[in-house]
């Protein structure tokens, strides 16, 4: 068979890095079948011109993943694949806890003819084999021979082959500068961010969560040596192509078991497997100050800390306790000692929350080494606590929020403030934090660092800026460039007048990642 995942878009922003259960599904297929891919994110279509890609490309059958947001999107695209006559199974967290909405077993239109419920590692296999039979079932659930749930192991994990996939969907760099960038350092002519999972599950549980429920509370590891391997071949493919690879390590909680974290780093080091890094760890994790000399000397550059508030009562309230909005800025400092910055998401609209609770949080975030704050609103996903206990309180404005889905919009009123003050409270954050003059003061707040530290964290501030100033098509890029124009200039001057003056800060003791990295990693200052 001829097969296509689909990831659809969100419609907002585009998605810079591709999901990993396409290439991982796609490295599961049975021998035999051809599997092409298409994320929207990257490679827009409408229904009409997928219908036709499936026509073109004589697809035999078609595998969708989304999340909530996107899921009416992927049931758009999947009626207009369907009215080919071509297959449609669906997966991910969504249809997991709505199949019946997927089938429409619910009084609603049906969209798939199949739906894999969970972890799908197991289940796809068989899934191909019944289609290619015509015998597709309509549920396939992850069970052992007793019917009783299982969780796919992590320790056969299948070798994804970054060396020979197409990747070009999900190339950062405008073609029309590949040839040229490929000769700036060690080569800059594509730079992809690539998804890599060392481990799934989480036993925390916060209210709004869906990963506990989905993948359990109890923590599945890969081996190091598979995940080691997996750097080793990006690397190898960056090098070869002149160009950048960074990874996205996209479990939950990437430092959960500290001790196997340490070893796992270790490891990569040992075997000068480092790649630029970006990885989520809980601030409760970050305290252990081996750990994070063990996060630098391995290639780790970001890490992306879950906050969602400065206020102790909300954290308590959505089972978050653990966060303590007291050591943050120490956690953060510890970081940014080691030239690692942090992306620190907030939720607001939490059941605390009031009015000025935007500028509360700037407040303190202007008192932290720079970083990439974000901003949402506390929003219930099918099946979490959160959804159970705001629908037994019969606070949900719209319970069906995904079938129309509005970018930053409740879907629930918020306990101390009214939907539109929620609102306007996200604006506020993303305006003010993303406005010329914030971009310029964490520019100058890394005035003692090398120029490269400084593009960085304003080219990833612009980039920040998109999620919610929606930033497509080159009118939108100019504006924004007119108006950073004095941040651009004082670059711009400095590459050319003190370009390599600096050496980066290193705090006494530290490994630095560059005693350790193999010297084509090297991407900035
Ligand atoms: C990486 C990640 C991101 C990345 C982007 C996604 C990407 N490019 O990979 C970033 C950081 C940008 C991101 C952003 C957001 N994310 Co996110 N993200 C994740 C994360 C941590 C990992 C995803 C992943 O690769 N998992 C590993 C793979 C193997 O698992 P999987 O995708 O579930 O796939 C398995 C099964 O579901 C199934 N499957 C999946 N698809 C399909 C399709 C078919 C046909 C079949 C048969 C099977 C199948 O098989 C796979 C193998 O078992 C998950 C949490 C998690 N652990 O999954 C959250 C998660 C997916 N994100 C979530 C959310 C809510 C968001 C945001 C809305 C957050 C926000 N408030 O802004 C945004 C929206 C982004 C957007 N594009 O619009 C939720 C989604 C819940 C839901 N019901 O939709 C999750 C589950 C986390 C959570 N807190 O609950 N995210
Ligand atoms: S720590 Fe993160 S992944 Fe774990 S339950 Fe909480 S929000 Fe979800």
């Amino acid at each position: 068979m001829r097969i296509l995942l689909y990831n659809p878009d969100n419609g907002v922003t585009r998605n810079f890095m591709p999901h990993l259960w396409m290439f991982l599904l796609q490295s599961l297929t049975p021998p035999g079948h051809e599997v092409l891919l298409i994320d929207g994110n990257a490679k827009p279509m409408d229904e009409a011109q997928i219908a036709q890609y499936v026509r073109d490309e004589k697809i035999d059958l078609v595998g969708i993943g989304a999340m909530t947001r996107m899921i009416a999107k992927a049931y758009r695209i999947a009626d207009a694949i369907r009215a080919t006559g071509v297959k449609v199974v669906m997966g991910g967290p969504h249809v997991t806890e709505l199949a019946d909405e997927a089938l429409g077993r619910d009084g609603g239109p049906r969209h798939a003819d199949a739906v894999a419920l969970g972890e799908a590692d197991e289940t796809w296999p068989q899934m191909v084999n019944d289609a290619a039979r015509g015998e597709l079932k309509e549920i396939y659930l992850p069970v052992d021979d007793t019917g009783k749930e299982r969780k796919p192991s992590l320790k056969q994990y299948p070798v994804i082959p970054w060396q020979s996939i197409d990747l070009e969907q999900f190339n950062l760099v405008p073609k029309t500068a590949t040839k040229m960038l490929q000769k700036v350092g060690e080569g800059w002519g594509t730079f992809r961010i690539i998804p890599v999972e060392s481990g799934r599950g989480c036993p925390y549980g916060c209210e709004f969560c869906t990963v506990t429920g989905f993948f359990g509370d109890s923590i599945r590891f890969r081996t190091n040596e598979s995940v080691v391997n997996e750097l080793l071949l990006l690397k190898a493919r960056a090098r070869k192509e002149k160009g950048q690879m960074a990874v996205f390590f996209i479990d939950d909680n990437f430092a959960i078991n500290v001790k196997r974290t340490k070893s796992l780093l270790r490891d990569i080091i040992a075997a000068g497997a480092q790649v630029h890094w970006v990885a989520q760890i809980s601030a409760n994790l970050l305290r252990d100050e081996e750990l994070i000399d063990l996060i630098a000397a391995s290639g780790g550059k970001w890490v992306f800390i879950g906050m969602e508030s400065i206020d102790p009562a909300n954290l308590k309230d959505v089972n978050k306790g653990f966060n303590k909005p007291g050591e943050y800025a120490e956690v953060l400092e510890r970081l940014a000692k080691r030239n690692v910055y942090a992306i620190t998401s907030f939720i607001f609209g939490m059941d605390n929350d009031t009015t000025g609770v935007a500028e509360r949080t700037l407040s303190q975030v202007r008192t932290w080494p720079p970083g990439l704050p974000i901003f949402g609103l506390l929003t219930p996903l099918p099946a979490t606590p959160l959804y159970k206990r705001l629908e037994v309180a019969g606070r949900l404005t719209r319970p069906k929020h995904w079938q129309e889905f509005i970018p930053f919009a409740m879907a629930h009123t918020p306990l101390k403030m009214s939907i539109e003050e929620a609102h306007a409270e996200v604006k506020y954050g993303w305006a003010h934090a993303y406005s010329p003059e914030a971009l310029a003061q964490a520019v100058d707040a890394l005035d003692d660092q090398p120029l490269g530290y400084r593009i960085n964290i304003f080219l990833a501030r612009l980039c920040f800026r998109g999620i919610y100033f929606p930033m497509m098509g080159k009118m939108a890029w100019v504006k924004i460039v007119a108006q950073n124009r004095r941040t651009i200039f004082k670059l711009v001057k400095e590459a050319v007048f003190r370009h390599g003056l600096r050496q980066p800060r290193k705090p006494e003791g530290a490994v630095s990642y560059e005693e350790t990295s193999a010297p084509e990693t090297q991407v900035s200052a």
